[in-house]
Formats: structure tokens, sequence, C-alpha cells
């Protein structure tokens, strides 16, 4: 299709060898993950061990958006990642290395050690009453403390919810609402390129007005915060003093109990709590982490995600740790002290696998070669970029320059939504295109749709992209609203999964994903939502109406540009900027913060009111000669203003 013949990148002969996967394989278990799906899935989910057998290996119906796998199945996260571990000989071997922000501070935790933790920490958490199936909210910083509580509540059968360390106080009180935590777990600060995040003080500020009788403060910053009593308790007195002899026994929960909450952006309102659940989320997370990154025993792996977002709690604690890995877990940023950062983390701690977003492979890469050149990066085998599509330049970039021609790289394709991977590379089986997915994981079945007729292409085809079939580690509902959840994924294109992005399939079956096809904004990797960001500029008193889209950007990927039109009267002002850009930050947080506010004195809109994004994108992007019919508009001559006043440098 509209695709230049991109250069292939054959298998490496050493991974034709040894992988996991060869290129024979993949077509086998793919004919057969496709032909006898629940055959297929029942033999892989022996990869984790299981209190009870299930008695159904699935039952699912995009119709009405119910999808359940195991069913009947007894089994728990923690369980799977620890003890099976601490009764193998693994037990004295690196579970969780943990780099800090300062080079010079880094902390490992063998399997027993973590064990121990999570094990007094989930004691902990009782006396506080926390039981199955009651949330619990983390807002920590990436700090050893926050993996113990992911596994410490999974553990008890209750669900977490982590909420990213940089969201603002506003955004934390928002889930805390939706989920109604009976604990909310954070630190006094957190350190993040030298700099200290005040996180404590934000949590005060959420809890207040709500139900939380309870939060655990950890001291990371040391500095000095109030303590709430009775409601807030330091982490280190109340595990201090907990019993290190008295273990805390693993649940045996069923398959489909909830594991986790997160939340996410979507194309309207509020953020949706994604809900995962036990059985099948482990199975695939452990799965598409074995495979995908040909995960062999004695590996170091590392994935550069925060967990705060799907990525790292699929790939940083529950795929790894239930593989019996060596997890690296990093708390710092890819420039601080200096561009070299990562480089350094790899040659410390000798990383074989390493896992990052496109976002920071251009932002190191325009820092030159230099910072990599200084390095050894010997250990390395495997690349893998997850977040947004990897353009061409960066993929060849991190290709040379990081992986010295010799280390595949795995461009994994998967949302929130989807708990794993879905497109992707396997080292040992795919020859490489720069820029594309490649092809399905096993068991996926992607379908291109035309996005009008909604009828499904074959052979090379564009279009918008949906999964035909289930597979264990999907979504089950939206926490607390399941109808927005058929609403979200399966209204649009019956019996499909929608995954909101779009699409080109080409000669050979690879897949290269064209970007989000809703208003979703992807600024490095994070989602952000259209509606969300103009939400928090009109709470602004002086603001009429926003629309915000999203431009190209050359390091984030796409950048956030907002068209706002003052109330009449209202002398627009530089001033007036940076408050539109103070509510974003106290709604949501720094991550939303627009590259570019353009003063707009009308949007437009169709006669029945709707703003045209289109038109704005156009208008943003300098491509105004593809703007198109401007008739349906109510008046098209707000379109010359808009054109006349666009900002260029952002
Ligand atoms: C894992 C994660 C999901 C959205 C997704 C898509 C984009 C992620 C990608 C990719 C092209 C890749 N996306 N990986 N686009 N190539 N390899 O990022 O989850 O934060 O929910 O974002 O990210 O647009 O729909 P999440």
């Amino acid at each position: 299709m509209e695709q230049q013949q991109p250069k292939v990148y054959d298998i490496p002969d050493d991974y034709k060898q040894n992988a996991l996967i060869t290129e024979n394989r993949y077509h086998d278990m793919y004919r057969e993950a496709t032909e006898q799906n629940d055959v297929f899935w029942a033999k892989q989910a022996e990869i984790i061990h299981w209190f009870k057998k299930w008695d159904k290996v699935s039952e699912v119906d995009y119709h009405k958006a119910n999808i359940k796998w195991y069913i009947g199945g007894k089994t728990n996260v923690a369980y799977n990642c620890l003890d099976r571990h601490v009764m193998s000989s693994k037990k004295n071997q690196a579970a969780l290395i943990w780099e800090g922000d300062d080079p010079h501070d880094s902390k490992t935790y063998t399997y027993l050690q973590l064990h121990r933790e999570v094990s007094r920490f989930a004691n902990v958490l009782k006396k506080f009453g926390v039981k199955k199936g009651d949330r619990v909210i983390i807002y920590l910083p990436m700090i050893p403390e926050l993996a113990i509580s992911c596994l410490a509540i999974a553990r008890i059968g209750a669900v977490h919810s982590v909420v990213f360390g940089g969201f603002s106080a506003e955004a934390l009180k928002s889930r805390i609402l939706d989920c109604d935590p009976k604990v909310v777990i954070t630190s006094d600060g957190g350190f993040r390129g030298g700099k200290v995040v005040p996180l404590k003080k934000n949590c005060d500020a959420a809890l207040e007005g709500t139900n939380v009788k309870t939060c655990i403060v950890v001291k990371r910053t040391h500095d000095t915060v109030p303590l709430t009593t009775p409601r807030d308790h330091w982490w280190h007195t109340e595990t201090n003093s907990a019993d290190i002899r008295n273990e805390c026994p693993a649940e045996q929960v069923d398959a489909e109990d909830p594991l986790f909450i997160l939340y996410t952006s979507g194309s309207t309102g509020k953020p949706k709590g994604v809900l995962h659940t036990t059985g099948g989320y482990l199975v695939y997370a452990s799965m598409t982490h074995r495979y995908v990154f040909d995960y062999k025993d004695g590996d170091t792996y590392w994935c550069t995600a925060d967990i705060g977002w799907i990525t790292g709690h699929s790939y940083i604690l529950y795929g790894p740790l239930a593989n019996g890995a060596t997890t690296v877990m990093f708390e710092g940023v890819p420039n601080y002290p200096d561009y070299g950062r990562f480089w350094d983390v790899i040659d410390k701690h000798q990383v074989n696998i390493f896992y990052t977003a496109p976002t920071a492979i251009r932002a190191i890469a325009k820092e030159g070669d230099e910072h990599v050149n200084k390095r050894s990066l010997t250990s390395l085998r495997l690349l893998g970029s997850v977040g947004e599509p990897i353009n061409p330049e960066a993929w060849e970039w991190y290709h040379k320059t990081v992986g010295k021609g010799k280390c595949p790289i795995v461009d994994t394709f998967w949302q929130t939504e989807t708990g794993g991977i879905l497109i992707t590379p396997l080292p040992g089986a795919t020859p490489l295109k720069p820029g594309s997915a490649t092809r399905p994981f096993f068991g996926i079945q992607p379908a291109v749709l035309d996005p009008t007729t909604g009828k499904e292409l074959e052979g090379e085809a564009k279009g918008v992209l949906c999964m035909k079939a289930s597979w264990p580690g999907q979504m089950r509902t939206v926490f607390g609203d399941h109808d927005r959840f058929f609403q979200t994924y399966f209204s649009q294109y019956k019996g499909y999964y929608f995954t909101g992005d779009g699409c080109i399939r080409d000669k050979d079956g690879y897949y290269w994903i064209t970007g989000r096809v809703d208003d979703v904004i992807n600024v490095s990797g994070h989602r952000i939502g259209t509606a969300e960001v103009e939400s928090a500029i009109v709470l602004h008193k002086n603001v009429a109406e926003a629309a915000v889209i999203g431009i190209n950007h050359k390091i984030k990927g796409q950048a956030i540009y907002a068209f706002v039109t003052l109330n009449t009267g209202i002398t627009p002002s530089e001033d007036l900027k940076k408050e539109i850009v103070q509510c974003i930050r106290t709604e949501i947080g720094p991550i939303a913060s627009p590259d570019a506010i353009q003063w707009a004195p009308a949007l437009p809109k169709t006669r029945s009111g709707k703003i045209m994004r289109r038109i704005l994108r156009k208008i943003a992007d300098f491509q105004e000669n593809e703007i198109g019919d401007t008739s349906t508009l109510a008046d098209p001559s707000v379109v010359d203003d808009l054109i006349k006043n666009r900002i260029k440098d952002a």
C-alpha cells in the first residue's frame, strides 16, 4: 500500500538456533492457537501454578462484552511470582534490582527477601482491615515499596490501583472517588532527575472530603511532612512492628477475581477504570514476556516504564516475576545525571534484555552517539519498544548505535486494555521491518476494518484495527460501568474488539500501526484524552471554549495544541496562558501541559455545533491545503483567522 519498500532485517543466526520460538514453530503455534483456541490456551495456562484447575477454558461474547477465562480455576498472583520460586533453586537469585534516581543508590532483593517483605506488608494491610475484593490505591514513586505493595495486595486477594506519581492531586482524587479504596499508600515525596516531587502534599489534598480512613506513608525523601492522626501511618513503623516470622498465606482467589484497576484516558469524559482479573492476565503476561523477550533463566531484564502504566504492571512486575526473572526497576529519568544514564545502568547490572519507549530513544539520540559509545553495552542481546509507533529513523539508530547491529528489536503493539502484547516480532521467528510491529502473537486474530462500512478487509489493507477473538489478558470491564465497556470497545463494529488505532496490513501480513483514530493524543507514549484537557481549560473563569488536538512532535511523538476562545471582553495575554496551563497541571498533571495555546476568536463548527477537530489538526500541522470542503461549517470564515494566527514553533 502507501508504504515504500522498507528494509528487511533477517533473523540473526544465533536467534535462529537458540531462540525459544523459531520461524516454523511460530507458524505451527499460531495455527494451533487459531484453530483450537481453547486447547491451545489450556496448554499455555500450565505456565502458572493453579491451586485448583479451571472447569472451562473460556466464555466469550463480544456482543455483550462478556469475557471469562479459566472459569472455576483458583490461583494467586503473588504466590506465582514469589512462593513458587522461593521453593525452587531460585530462592537466592535476584528478583528485583532497584536502581535509584541517584546513580549511587541501588538495592537488590532476592526472591526470598522479596517474599518476606511482601508477606510482612500483606499482614500490615490485613491489620488495617483490607480484605479480598477491597481496593487499595498506590501513589508512589518508582521505589521497591511500590512493587512490594502491588504484590502484597494481590497476595490477600485485594485489588490495587496504581496512580502514576506525575498525576495531580485532582486526578488522584477523582480516582479515589471512583474506586473507593480502603487504604491509600503514598510517600513523603519522590526523586526524579535530582528534583523532589511532593507526593504526600498531593495526597493530602486528594484525600480531603473522601472516605479513606487509612493512609500509609513511605519515607523516601525525608522531607518533613505532616501526618494526620489517626489516618496516616509510617510504612517503616508498621512493617517493623509486624512479626517477620508470621507469614501471610497467599489467598486462593478465583481466576476471574479482580487483580487491578488502572485508569486510562479515552476519547470522552473522565478516565476509565480498566479492570483486569487474575488467572488469564497472569497467563498472558508471563507467556508474552517469555516468548516476546525470548526470556531464559539467568537473563537480566530491564523495562524502563513506570509501574503507574500498564507496561510496568505486565513487564516490570507480573510477567518477569512469574517467570522467575531478574527484573530491573528504575526510579530515575534517561537524562540524569546525563544522557548516558540508561547505558550506565545496562553496564552496571549487565542487562541482557532492554525494553523502552520511542520517545526516550529519540530524546537520547538527538544528543549524539558519544553518550552511547562511551559505554560498553556488550551484555545486550535484545531490544524492545512500546508505547507509540517507532519511526524508522529512531529504529535504525536504536538498532545500530545501541544494539550494534546485533540485537533484534521487538516493536510491541498493545494497550492498557489488552493486558499484554498483541502484535510483535518474536526475535527468533520474525524478520524485522523498521516501523512495523510485524505479526500477531499466538491466539491474536487482528482484523482491518473499513472505518465507514465496518467491513472486514482482506489482504493488503488500510483501516481501523480490531480483534476478532479474545485472549486471556483482555480487560474484563470498566470498573463500576460495564455499559461503558461495551460502548467504548464493542459497539462500533459488532462482534469485534475495537482498539481505537488505525493500521495498514502489507503484502507480507505485517501490521503498521498508524496511531489513534479517536480523540486520544499520545504524548511521549502517554494517553491523554482531548476531552479531559478541554474540561480542565474551561475551568478557567475567563475561558468560553476550548478545542485540543495532537500535533506531530519530533521527540514526544505528539504534542498538545490548544485552541482557546476567551469570554467576550477578556484581553488575551501571556499571563492568561500561564494560568490556563496551571489549570491543566492542577486537574491532570504536568504530562498534559500543552506545547501551544492559540487564541481563537471562534472555533470551526458544524451547523449542529460539533467542533471540527479534523480542520484544527490541519491548521496546526501547516496542512491547510488539505483542509478540504469547509462549506458544512456554520461560519467558514473562522478558518482564515486561525490559519493566520497559528503558532509556528510548537
Ligand atoms: C502499552 C501501552 C496504548 C496505545 C495504543 C497505540 C499506542 C502502543 C505501540 C503503539 C504503535 C506500538 N501504541 N504501542 N502504537 N506501535 N508498538 O502503550 O498502553 O498506554 O494504553 O497506550 O499506544 O495507539 O492504542 P497504553
